[in-house]
């Protein structure tokens, strides 16, 4: 693994300032008839820094603001980082443009954590022309070219998905299950292996039908929005597979409005377990929810030492994960978690 030299460039209002202090102490110094000093700017700045551009994804829903905590926790200044972070809205062009512009600067290090799988080779061999090291964070990329990226750490979405087809087959087996569908935002990964493991699961069940499906982008809004469509469809569905919390949200706020009993009259699974989603299952409100632990921060950052220490990270860590249900949550457990 190559090791880049850490860049000890001064940004340019900063270089200005120091400029002119130099200049006025100069002048001091021979007002005073002594010869002049040399105040080195870097005594001023923080040149030590590790600089790292981080491209999130956006501020869609619970789990991705706490992982933006996390990375800028981890990330802080009293470590020994500069993070710059970057905002994509969910739109892979921003990234795209994003991951430019850390190119452009000089980083030491770019963390990307992937609106979606597909489409980004040419800017990542532009970093890696550039010998900047890329870690991928949370969803995976889909390239034919594994060294592009440095390594990746992140969920195994699939598996979540087929733990919560094992829930539906170990505890919905009263008869047919007519299956709500909302999916998170097309193309990711999170997405991807979600849809994949249901899919399996109503494949290999006679008596498991889709009866709707939309995407609600990972959004509360879209959720409601979604399932308010739902509703309107007829679709007489009995369970709702929502792909994350904050869509989960918005969908029990839809059924609520209409006079449905989120968690009674329909069994509802939902993805993440932040800590709002999982006083929603206390209330019997949601039914089974499959954890995906967004703080990433800390791992992030032991990749970067293990880098600097000129040690090869490992090139996939996933993270491990659990699932709740009314059988094995309790208010200590959400208290501890962090997100
Ligand atoms: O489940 C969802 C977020 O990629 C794991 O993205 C992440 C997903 C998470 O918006 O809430």
């Amino acid at each position: 693994m190559k090791i880049r030299k850490r860049k000890t460039g001064i940004p340019a209002a900063k270089t200005a300032a120091a400029v002119f202090l130099i200049l006025c102490l100069a002048a001091a110094a021979l007002l005073a008839g002594c010869s002049s000093q040399t105040v080195s700017p870097e005594t001023e700045d923080n040149t030590d820094l590790i600089v790292v551009g981080f491209s999130q994804v956006g501020a869609e829903s619970d789990w991705r603001n706490a992982n933006t905590k996390s990375m800028q926790e981890a990330l802080s200044a009293e470590n020994g980082y500069r993070l710059i972070l970057e905002d994509a809205q969910q739109k892979q062009e921003k990234q795209i443009t994003a991951i430019r512009n850390f190119i452009n600067q000089g980083v030491d290090y770019i963390v990307l954590a992937p609106t979606k799988e597909t489409g980004w080779d040419t800017v990542l061999t532009e970093a890696k022309n550039a010998g900047i090291p890329v870690i991928i964070v949370d969803r995976m990329i889909e390239t034919e070219d594994p060294d592009l990226f440095t390594c990746w750490v992140g969920s195994d979405f699939r598996s979540e998905g087929d733990k919560a087809v094992k829930w539906m087959e170990d505890h919905l087996t009263g008869g047919p299950l007519r299956i709500a569908h909302l999916q998170g935002s097309i193309g990711s990964s999170a997405q991807i292996g979600r849809t994949n493991g249901l899919d399996a699961g109503i494949g290999a069940h006679n008596d498991w039908d889709l009866v709707f499906r939309e995407s609600g982008d990972f959004t509360q809004a879209k959720g409601q929005e979604m399932t308010e469509k739902l509703l309107s469809s007829d679709s007489g569905f009995n369970v709702l597979y929502s792909e994350n919390d904050n869509m989960t949200y918005g969908a029990i706020e839809a059924l609520e409005n209409a006079g449905i009993e989120p968690g009674k009259d329909i069994t509802i699974l939902s993805f993440d377990a932040s800590s709002k989603a999982l006083h929603l299952l206390l209330d019997g409100k949601i039914n089974y929810d499959i954890e995906c632990n967004p703080l990433h921060g800390p791992r992030v950052r032991k990749i970067i030492e293990q880098l600097e220490q000129g040690e090869t990270p490992l090139k996939y860590t996933y993270v491990e994960e659990v699932s709740f249900d009314s059988s094995n949550l309790l208010e200590s457990v959400i208290e501890g978690r962090g997100y």
